[in-house]
This record gives C-alpha cells, structure tokens and sequence, in this order.
C-alpha cells in the first residue's frame, strides 16, 4: 500500500442522464453520452495510514463528512482484502457543487486514486462501475472523449457501465463554460433527480424518449456531423429541464444570465457559428463549439449580462494516476 494521486476531468451529457432504476447501486434509468473536458479537473490523493483510527476526507482544504466517500473506500478495501483507514484529500480547480459536475471528476479521480492506493489492479470498466456507485455521471470520466454510459438490465449493475466512442483528437470540439452564478445550487442533482421521478407527469415521456436521441447522438459523433449533434444535445437538455419544471413544485435551475446564454448562443448559431448549448442542473451554460470557434463564442457570452466567469476549455482524457505521486 502506498500514497496514489489521481486527476479526472469533469463531463458533461449531451443526452443527459436524469432519473434512476435503482437508488441503492445507483442505477440509471436509461443511458447517456457525454464528453470529458480537459481543464475542469479533480486531483485526489489517497493515503492509507495505519495510525488513522477511521478515514478523513478534505476537500478544496475543508474537512468533509465521509458519506459517500466512505461507502466506496469500504467496498475498495474489501476488494483488496485490506482493513487499513485512509486520508483522502481532493481539490477541483473549477467552483464545487454549482453544476459543473464536481461529482463526476471527484467520484473518478477518488476509485482511481484509491485503487493504486490499495494496490488493486482493475479494469476501466471496473472502475466505471465503482466509480457509479458515488455518482450515477463519475462512470462516465474514467473514460477521454465522447463516452457512452448504459442504463444496464443486470440487478447488480455490472453492466450499468460507461465505454468511450470517440477520443479527443479525432473530433477536438472546443467548450465554453458560462458561469453564471459561483455559489451552490439549491437542489442537489440527487434529490433533483428523485423529485422529478415522484412528481412530474412528464418523467415518463423523458424516460422513453431517451433512446431514440442516443440512437441520433451516436449517429452523428460517428459521423462528426455537428448540426445533428447540436440538434439532440439541445432537444435533450429543454427536455430534461421541463421535465424538472413539470415537477411538484417546479424545479427552475435558470437565472436570467443563464435564458441570456441560451439566446446568445442561437443567435450565433443563427449567423452560421458552430455552437450549442447544454445546462446542467444549475445555472451555468455549456457552449459546445466547433474546433477554432470557442474565443469567439466566449467573447459573445463574456458580453451577456450576469455571467460571471467564462472558461475555454476543450476535450480531455480520462481519468488517470498521476504518475510518480
Ligand atoms: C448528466 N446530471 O447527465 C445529468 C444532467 C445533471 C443533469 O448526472 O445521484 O451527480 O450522484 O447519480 O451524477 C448529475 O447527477 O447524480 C447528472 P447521482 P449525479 O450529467
């Protein structure tokens, strides 16, 4: 056993995941496809200290209650056989917890982290599978690029696991993050999720749609058709939000900055630039742009009133040990 660090980039859906099968393994209702970014990132070291009497863990430098962080150390010790407590310590270099998928990376970076740690050699898929038992969207970045993550039929959701479809650069698309608003969100994706399950009259009609826009996302990352992909990630993104709308009571994750992203975005779209936007469970924007026209769209949303921060990132790698750590 030894001191491991590793770094995970954050994703976001196109065809977002939103609803679960099962609440215990974490299973997702139906499947999902989204890209790992490169500059929005998690960086976990794990170090397992026989003189701790149970595990730590810190992150961004605050001390945090182990929840799920502990459930998925328990299980990774027992794969290893190994009793010994651990200190884990995390840092995002992007605002945690305001829909920028701070779960996904964090999730990733930790079950990759913690494997070298505990000297277990695992699969990509195997670590997919416990990286979605901290968050249903870590799955997805332990993979690089466009990455698929299957709804699975098994109980045990062995087969409820991401796989890539395409790396980085064989379609280097760029993506620009409007920040909207830096501090939390007020509903967390999980209860967000579970609410709109139990109350929205529209759940169902999200749920069964679901597959005929992965069908078509899949169909156009083959074919690096951006129209097409632009078209569903949009569709799938409104879809989503009204169906968090149509809950009991309403869930509205949009401020004025965010409505002002969305028709900025069009109206380049509009005038021939290759861009789309996607929203998360919070307010900030994704603009997703053809390779060579993120400045130029990131100058456009630095414009729109309310937005805070812009960040131009691109397509990045899967999670990984960050070697001689
Ligand atoms: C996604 N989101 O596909 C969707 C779109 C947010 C909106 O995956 O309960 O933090 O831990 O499985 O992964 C955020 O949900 O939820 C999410 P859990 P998670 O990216």
């Amino acid at each position: 056993m030894q001191q491991a660090t590793a770094r995970a980039g954050a994703n976001i859906a196109l065809v977002k995941y939103w609803g679960k099968r099962d609440q215990r393994l974490n299973l997702p209702a139906a499947g999902s496809i989204s890209i790992t970014l490169a500059g929005l990132e998690t960086r976990t070291t794990v170090t397992p200290d026989p003189a701790l009497t149970a595990d730590r863990f810190v992150l961004d430098g605050v001390e945090q209650p182990l929840a799920r962080v502990g459930a998925l150390l328990d299980l990774m010790r027992e794969l290893a056989r190994e009793t010994v407590a651990c200190r884990v310590e995390s840092d995002n270099n992007f605002p945690t917890g305001a829909g920028l998928a701070s779960s996904a990376s964090g999730f990733a970076a930790l079950v990759v982290a913690a494997a070298g740690a505990l000297g277990l050699e695992l699969s990509k898929r195997k670590l997919s599978e416990l990286a979605r038992l901290g968050s249903g969207s870590a799955a997805r970045s332990i993979f690089g690029g466009f990455v698929e993550m299957a709804a699975g039929q098994r109980d045990d959701g062995a087969d409820a696991v991401a796989h890539p479809l395409a790396d980085p650069p064989d379609w280097p698309l760029e993506v620009v993050v409007a920040v909207t608003d830096a501090g939390g969100k007020a509903v967390g994706s999980r209860d967000g999720m579970n609410h709109t399950m139990q109350t929205s009259p529209y759940y169902r009609a999200w749920v069964d749609s679901v597959g005929d826009d992965l069908a078509e996302a899949r169909s156009a990352i083959a074919g690096r058709d951006f129209e097409r992909l632009a078209a569903v990630s949009e569709h799938s993104a409104l879809k989503m939000h009204a169906s968090m709308l149509a809950a009991r009571p309403g869930l509205v994750y949009w401020n004025p900055a965010t409505l002002a992203c969305l028709h900025a975005v069009r109206a380049l779209r509009a005038e021939g630039t290759g861009v789309f936007f996607t929203v998360d469970a919070g307010p900030q924007v994704k603009a997703v742009c053809r390779p060579g026209e993120g400045e130029r769209v990131a100058g456009v949303l630095r414009g729109q009133p309310g937005v805070r921060e812009v960040i131009v990132t691109g397509l990045g790698p899967g999670a990984a040990e960050v070697p001689g750590s």
